[in-house]
């Protein structure tokens, strides 16, 4: 029989960025599985940008080469894929469920400001929705990312453009208490450093309020 879940004052947001092919997909499913089945918590796994909803409709165009579009008119309409979502994600967070995160604000500035776009016009937007308890960034090197299976089908899987972004996160974004994670390591050395930095955490970081960013 399955154990009883935790109970939990709110549900915790837990992170992931990095630039392509990093694992970021593969860790964010085996972390929220860890928390389902290993921490017994209700934990779900998200995605940005959201894919199902209107905004999220355009961007899969663009993404896809269908659809062209100003560069900050693109970055605006990833903005608003998370703004639609901060009620949900707000209600998750405070009925004590915690979300798994697969990209969030940070890569919003980093592949638009990988454009040539200045940082702070590209952050401006990003003020005020819910801001991630722990941010787990995955980082190898772009020549060993794109050995990895199926790089280079989607407009920004070029290996220059992926420098400048991984660029961008590590002189721009990257804070102190991110945690700086090798991604070049086998699927499971990766997923139980990130277990073991959950199980040391977790209590004191759901003892904070949730913050926005700002
Ligand atoms: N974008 C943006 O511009 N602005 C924004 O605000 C947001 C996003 C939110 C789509 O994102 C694009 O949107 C993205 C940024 C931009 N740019 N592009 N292109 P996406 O999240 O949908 O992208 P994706 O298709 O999921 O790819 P990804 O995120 O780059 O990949 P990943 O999630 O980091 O990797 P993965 O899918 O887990 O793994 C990739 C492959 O490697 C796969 O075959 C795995 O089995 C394999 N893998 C994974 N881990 C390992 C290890 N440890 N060893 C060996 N092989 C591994
Ligand atoms: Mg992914």
């Amino acid at each position: 029989m399955e154990e009883e879940k935790k109970n939990m004052k709110r549900g915790l947001f837990i992170l992931f960025e990095g630039a392509d092919r990093v694992g970021k997909s593969t860790q964010v499913q085996k972390l929220g599985d860890y928390l389902k089945n290993g921490l017994q918590l209700d934990a779900k796994v998200l995605r940005f940008p959201d894919r199902t909803t209107p905004t999220g409709s355009i961007i899969n165009g663009y993404l896809q080469n269908t659809t062209q579009l100003d560069d900050r008119a693109i970055h605006l309409l990833y903005a608003a894929n998370r703004w639609e979502a901060k009620d949900n994600l707000m209600k998750l967070l405070n009925s004590g469920t915690s979300i798994v995160v697969d990209r969030y604000s940070y890569s919003g500035v980093a592949y638009t400001a990988a454009k040539g776009i200045d940082v702070d016009w590209c952050f401006n937007c990003e003020k005020g929705l819910p801001e991630p308890d722990l941010v787990i960034y995955l980082k190898m090197t772009t020549e060993d990312a794109t050995l990895r299976g199926e790089y280079g089908t989607e407009r920004y899987e070029k290996v220059d453009f992926q420098n400048k972004i991984k660029q961008i996160y590590e002189q721009h974004l990257i804070k102190p208490s991110w945690k700086v994670i090798n991604a070049n390591r086998d699927i499971d050395t990766v997923s139980n450093e990130i277990n073991n930095i959950i199980k040391t955490e977790i209590n004191q970081l759901i003892d904070k309020p949730i913050n926005y960013i700002n």
